[in-house]
């Protein structure tokens, strides 16, 4: 397959062609190469590898540009309903540091009974599509190789389809996938036994094809009234569905754990959150951790998700998860944008390197509070799977409403769901296998009469028939688009003209949707701030306009309003004047260079210039100024006549003269470039000096036409000039 450059654009189209013919160029699961790695100056203990390609933290840019890859797997839920622009999001991803990318489905998977075919458009997902996953894993393939790290593909195992969705995934390369009847019993009202009996077929797919499994346990804790009530039920959900994994042959490595804290602020969220996190990792450290976000605590502040987010990953650090999910902390509002999934990595990277070794400066206690209240939870999840066997088993549990009772088990308020074993959807669908039942397929669950056949088609029946789709993924059959009104091809036409040309429109989710958000103050209480800034977007011509956040700043004094909207324009590439881009040397480069080098500099405000703010914030450390560099200044002060400048190098033996000059009356500024430039030929020094023009009104170009050897506007730091110099310097040297 073709390589990718990072200046390249993923070409979907191109994803496309030839999918028939595409198979996944690996299967199963993959966790990230764990060890200890230097990197700049540091050294971490709970790192991989870093990537090929990738997007550092921005403070990166003081420390290196180091990039440190945490040692857990991270998640990136991505589904906004479009599988051809969440290929674009998941390589954004990729770089952020994602090598799991889940496809969520709000449309909710279990409530189809089928296969579909095609790629239909949803809302905040899609139901699985055998041409939707092919497509994510071929593109998916390309993205891995690019970033230099596998990256593991997961979607769902729900509904009565279960099994055809696990051989759908063995088929077609995803990693990992959630599979957990209870989930499908308790919040799905599909038959219990169907259920289990699908789960078993699905776990044999799963354990075959080496795909990580995650649980449903923290579904309770995100549908019980008090989530935090529902821990000791949450350890018995856990337990139920992971010794039932293992026993059909998942290996232990790749049963993961979905562990969700029950509470967050302004509860007092690790009193709750730690003991249970420490209760899970203590009964189940066999298997692997998944941590996640509870979505029931989200609502439309990303701020507050945000925070909520870390310390989550604090409680993951201490406990070791091994695969951090990032839920977007935008879920609440259900607005699955581009700028929020790649923040949601980013505060995970950001934090879990952070935290690295953490485990070897702090402990967790085996005495007091924590110690008690993880045995308290334990010593419950105890009792109540005691009472389970004691009942007759999970299914007659279900029928009494055991589990999601407001209750902390042994407490019951007679509210848990219910369900009756011959009740649900697909009741009475499971029928016992005739006699001669046979399957030639390969991970078969079950009675399957073969040995008429030989014993050596015991363990391989699809050899009867030259083999399955999984071992001749050729067999697979691929049916393209058959709706006419909703595919691909349709949708990809529409966006064409924004696909590589030169036309750009804002986007949060879809190519060319044009939406934009703004963030808005109103000094009134919230419900007037609310229709004014409706008022306001439709005032800046944007339409559907959407309250999608309002905060109360205070009651009477004012309210935060954020709004969405659609504008109709679009930008031409053409039509825009790109600044110059100011070429930075690294601060190591520089730091050498003027070791080996001593520079001197002369600088002050030229003419009639009293606004020495700017120029102050260039030279002195404080901010980062040249100084911090060892480059050497004298500061001349303010309103310095333009000769003064070029005297007081000559004396000082400078090796170049920053002039600031922010005041463009009658276009003052471009006089005095040109005057130091004269007077600098006239002395004689011209090639002797760098000459340098800043001010807020000063571009590169503006400056180079007045004779500067360069100008400096807006946003300008000390590195930028520190660069200049040390380049200029070392060509004036040769
Ligand atoms: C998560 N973002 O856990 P539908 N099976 C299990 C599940 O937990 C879920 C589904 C299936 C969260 C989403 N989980 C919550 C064990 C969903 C999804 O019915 O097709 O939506 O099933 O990652």
């Amino acid at each position: 397959m073709k390589k990718i450059q990072p200046n390249e654009k993923l070409n979907i189209p191109n994803i496309l062609q030839n999918l028939e013919n595409y198979h996944p160029k690996r299967k199963g699961w993959t966790w990230r190469d764990q060890k200890d790695i230097k990197l700049g100056q540091f050294e971490y203990k709970q790192a991989s590898p870093s990537l090929k390609n990738s997007v550092p933290l921005q403070s990166a840019n003081y420390l290196g540009g180091i990039d440190p890859q945490p040692d857990a797997v991270i998640t990136a839920e991505i589904a906004s309903g479009r599988f051809e622009d969440d290929i674009r999001r998941m390589r954004m991803a990729a770089y952020h540091g994602a090598d799991h990318i889940m496809v969520i489905r709000t449309a909710g998977q279990s409530h189809f009974d089928g296969l579909l075919e095609g790629t239909p458009q949803g809302v905040g997902g899609i139901p699985i599509t055998r041409k939707q996953l092919r497509a994510q894993r071929k593109a998916l393939d390309i993205i891995e190789d690019e970033v230099g790290r596998p990256i593991n593909y997961h979607s769902y195992v729900s509904g009565v389809a279960g099994p055809e969705i696990g051989v759908l995934f063995a088929e077609e390369g995803v990693n990992g996938a959630h599979q957990d009847p209870q989930y499908n019993v308790l919040y799905r009202n599909i038959n219990m036994v169907r259920s289990f009996v699908d789960a078993a077929e699905s776990k044999k797919v799963l354990a075959y094809a080496d795909i990580a499994q995650i649980d449903g346990a923290h579904n309770a804790n995100a549908t019980a009234r008090d989530a935090w009530k529902v821990m000791p039920e949450l350890l018995v959900q856990h337990a139920i569905n992971s010794v039932f994994s293992e026993k059909i042959g998942i290996k232990p490595e790749n049963i993961c754990l979905s562990s969700v804290p029950p509470a967050a602020p302004p509860s007092p969220d690790l009193k709750l959150n730690l003991p249970y996190a420490v209760a899970l990792r203590e009964f189940f450290d066999r298997y692997k951790i998944r941590a996640q976000m509870n979505t029931k605590y989200m609502d439309s502040s990303t701020r507050e998700a945000t925070v909520t987010h870390v310390l989550n990953l604090l409680i993951s650090r201490l406990t070791t998860a091994d695969i951090q999910s990032t839920i977007t902390p935008d879920e609440g509002r259900n607005v699955p944008w581009h700028i929020y999934n790649i923040e949601a990595l980013d505060t995970t990277k950001q934090a879990m390197v952070g935290m690295d070794d953490l485990l070897s400066m702090v402990g967790i206690k085996d005495t007091g509070y924590i110690y008690d209240k993880k045995r308290e939870i334990q010593e419950r999840a105890i009792l109540m799977m005691e009472e389970i066997i004691e009942m007759g088993g999970y299914f007659k549990a279900v029928e009494a409403g055991m589990f999601v009772d407001s209750g902390e088990y042994p407490e019951r308020n007679a509210d848990g769901i219910s369900r009756e074993i011959d009740g649900g959807i697909g009741a009475g669908t499971v029928i016992p296998r005739d006699k001669d039942y046979m399957a030639p397929v390969t991970a078969h669950y079950g009675y399957n009469n073969i040995a008429q056949y030989g014993k050596s088609f015991e363990k391989t029946p699809s050899k009867l028939i030259d083999g399955c789709t999984f071992e001749k993924p050729e067999k697979i059959q691929f049916i393209d688009e058959m709706d006419e009104t909703d595919n691909v091809y349709l949708r990809l036409k529409e966006t064409e003209r924004y696909r590589d040309s030169k036309l750009l429109k804002p986007e949060v989710e879809w190519l060319g949707d044009g939406v934009v958000t703004v963030d808005l103050f109103f000094p009134i209480e919230a419900k007037v701030a609310a229709e004014a800034a409706i008022k306001t977007g439709e005032k800046m011509n944007l339409t559907d306009v959407e309250v999608i956040h309002k905060e109360v700043l205070h009651p009477s004094e004012g309210t935060r309003v954020q709004i969405k909207g659609r504008v109709g324009f679009e930008i031409n590439i053409d039509d825009l004047t790109l600044p110059e881009e100011v070429e930075a040397m690294s601060e190591e480069e520089i730091f050498d260079y003027v070791k080996k080098h001593p520079l001197k500099v002369v600088a002050g405000t030229g003419g009639n210039d009293e606004h020495s703010v700017g120029i102050r914030e260039v030279l002195d450390i404080k901010h980062g100024g040249v100084e911090k560099y060892g480059i050497k200044y004298t500061y001349l002060g303010t309103s310095v006549p333009i000769e003064k400048f070029v005297d007081a190098a000559i004396e000082m033996d400078a090796d170049c003269i920053m002039m600031s000059t922010i005041i463009s009356h009658d276009d003052v500024h471009y006089k005095n470039m040109e005057k130091l430039h004269n007077y600098a030929v006239e002395k004689g020094v011209r090639d002797k000096l760098v000459l340098l023009a800043g001010g807020t009104q000063v571009t590169p170009e503006i400056a180079r036409k007045y004779k500067m050897d360069q100008g400096f506007g807006r946003g300008t730091k000390g590195q930028h000039i520190a660069s200049f110099l040390v380049k200029s310097h070392k060509e004036m040297k040769h």
